[in-house]
């Protein structure tokens, strides 16, 4: 398959950027999950996306160049759940983006951080992206004034308020479901730990990364923070990872050393669906 890097819209004969604030949002969303749509019937409302899930706006240059990030396996439902309603919300906020799946093969134990490593590898091979979208694929935001573009300074925490945690925080330095960082805020922090196999902790790691990099966390205001997740049973081939209070740890010994300099996988393949890239890749299994 072609994957050169994608070239801003050749119809597009108007030079001007997009303002800098999007006149078509429409700030709170209705988001219920009854049947998972089609893939063609979200196809359908989503005529100018692109191949691969690229968009640019038609009527201005976008001002911010974002890549959503997904990893995933097995939850074929919540995708199409997912895809119907990122889709339209991020053309309202004209962006140039494309979303990158990341789909672990195989049946070793689910690492969610590590395909983040890859899919940032991965997007940043197709395109320069200004922002990183990081984001679980059972979330779904309910508010399109939550801006999937990044903070200059620090990383930034979108997933301020979920349902299942009564909309607010369930702790302060929570970092969890969907977070943004520039590449280069990425890079500072050796991106993400490689070692978290399993259930939980990964995103506390990568929250202490953060201020051991130097940094702070920045966060949407919980009044637009807001996602619905899709409710679901724990997967198998992700159970709790027991090791993980240890590995919290240690992460001040060893975050420079497990992260995108130590990253290993093989790539089976790289395709352009219609409405997202699909990365598959064979990671390895827990030690
Ligand atoms: C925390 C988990 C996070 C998870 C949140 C919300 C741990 C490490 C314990 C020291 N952290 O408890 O990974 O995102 O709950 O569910 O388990």
């Amino acid at each position: 398959t072609n994957l050169s890097v994608f070239v801003p819209n050749p119809e597009n004969v108007n030079t001007q950027f997009c303002p800098a604030k999007s006149p078509i949002l429409v700030g709170p969303l209705s988001v219920s999950f009854q049947t998972p749509p089609t893939l063609k019937r979200v196809q359908q409302k989503n005529r100018y996306v692109k191949p691969g899930g690229y968009f640019s706006p038609r009527h201005c240059f976008g001002r911010y160049r974002t890549a959503v990030i997904i990893p995933h396996r097995n939850r074929e439902a919540h995708l199409r759940t997912l895809l119907y309603y990122l889709h339209p919300f991020l053309q309202r906020q004209q962006l140039h983006y494309a979303l990158f799946i990341v789909h672990q093969a195989g049946n070793s134990t689910f690492n969610r951080a590590k395909l983040l490593n890859i899919g940032v590898r991965e997007a940043l091979k197709l395109d320069e992206w200004d922002c990183l979208i990081l984001h679980d694929v059972d979330l779904v935001p309910e508010n399109d004034y939550n801006l999937y573009i990044c903070d200059e300074e620090y990383p930034k925490h979108l997933a301020s308020a979920m349902d299942k945690f009564h909309y607010s925080l369930p702790y302060w330095t929570y970092f969890g479901g969907v977070s943004a960082l520039t590449p280069d805020q990425y890079m500072r922090i050796n991106g993400f730990p490689n070692s978290y196999w399993g259930w939980g902790g990964e995103d506390d790691d990568i929250a202490m990364r953060i201020r051991l990099a130097g940094m702070s966390i920045t966060r949407t205001p919980l009044s637009l923070g807001r996602y619905k997740m899709i409710s679901h049973n724990r997967d198998s081939g992700n159970e709790e990872n027991s090791k993980r209070y240890d590995q919290l740890g240690n992460t001040r010994r060893t975050w420079r050393e497990d992260g995108m300099n130590s990253l290993d996988f093989k790539l089976i393949s790289r395709t352009r669906a219609p409405l997202y890239t699909n990365i598959t890749v064979e990671i390895g299994d827990a030690p």
